[in-house]
């Protein structure tokens, strides 16, 4: 499926680059965020590209689809001086709402394996129903997909995604969100761009291979609202060596008694 994705993701890009979507980048320290008007394409850490794609759905109201969010006035900025830019804003003029979103990408050390990004969103709701809003998010942390595991701490209030072989792990904070959704790729992305409304669920995994999740904030209409969140690419903790033993006798176990049968 998702190969038959990337393939319809190629013609798209000859149709996008026709249209003229522009790249960004953020860079900092060990680090770059490249992003075009409807998504973000790769969060590079140390060389290694940890996203695979990250974007805003929105829906007014409780009937009808989601839509992609497409922002414009894009603007970059060189916050501390040294040349390269790692801060961004951007605007998305609706008829019914408006958007206004900032950020700003903190790089770590050489080899630390560790990026900061930090979002801010002001919400003007003008329309007369309830604003949806989504952040979709597809990390393939060390560039490789099938081998993540994603899940909800609600004590931390956070979605950790980790790839123990890549030693790289993702944080994002659920403060604030009304509804989250870990599920594997087709899945989220397919409710989030089919024709139904979509709530998400609050499944908070654990759950292992392609993952990706969703974060959903509600604003009720007339009046105005932020969201700020601060994203961050974290060195993956070395996994537990009893526990690896401890599950694979477990699988031994299963198998022979499979056999048996
Ligand atoms: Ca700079
Ligand atoms: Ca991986
Ligand atoms: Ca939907
Ligand atoms: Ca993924």
């Amino acid at each position: 499926m998702k190969k038959i994705i990337i393939f319809l993701a190629i013609m798209m890009g000859i149709y996008l680059i026709s249209s003229s979507l522009m790249a960004y980048s953020l860079t900092d320290e060990n680090s770059a965020f490249v992003f075009d008007e409807t998504e973000a394409t790769s969060w590079s850490v140390d060389g290694v590209n940890q996203l695979y794609q990250q974007m805003f759905f929105y829906r007014l109201g409780d009937i009808g689809e989601e839509n992609s969010i497409t922002w414009s006035n894009i603007s970059l900025y060189d916050v501390d001086g040294d040349g390269q830019t790692e801060g961004v804003s951007a605007y998305y003029g609706g008829t019914r709402f408006s958007l206004l979103m900032s950020a700003l990408l903190q790089g770590g050390d050489d080899n630390s394996h560790q990026s900061w990004l930090n979002t801010t969103v002001t919400i003007f709701n003008f329309a007369n129903e309830d604003l949806h809003l989504f952040l979709y998010s597809d990390y393939d942390l060390g560039g490789t997909p099938s081998d993540d595991i994603a899940s909800v701490n609600l004590t931390a209030q956070n979605v950790y995604q980790v790839d123990y072989d890549a030693h790289f792990a993702v944080l994002t904070p659920l403060t604030g969100c009304n509804a989250y959704q870990i599920a594997p790729y087709d899945v989220l992305y397919g409710s989030l761009t089919d024709t139904n409304p979509t709530t998400l669920n609050n499944s908070g995994g654990p759950l292992s291979g392609d993952a990706t999740f969703a974060l959903e904030w509600d604003f009720p209409s007339g009046n105005v609202y932020s969201v700020n969140f601060l994203q961050s690419v974290q060195p993956a903790p070395e996994p537990a060596t009893l526990l690896l033993l401890g599950s694979g006798l477990i699988g031994i176990a299963c198998i022979s008694r499979k056999i048996k049968n």
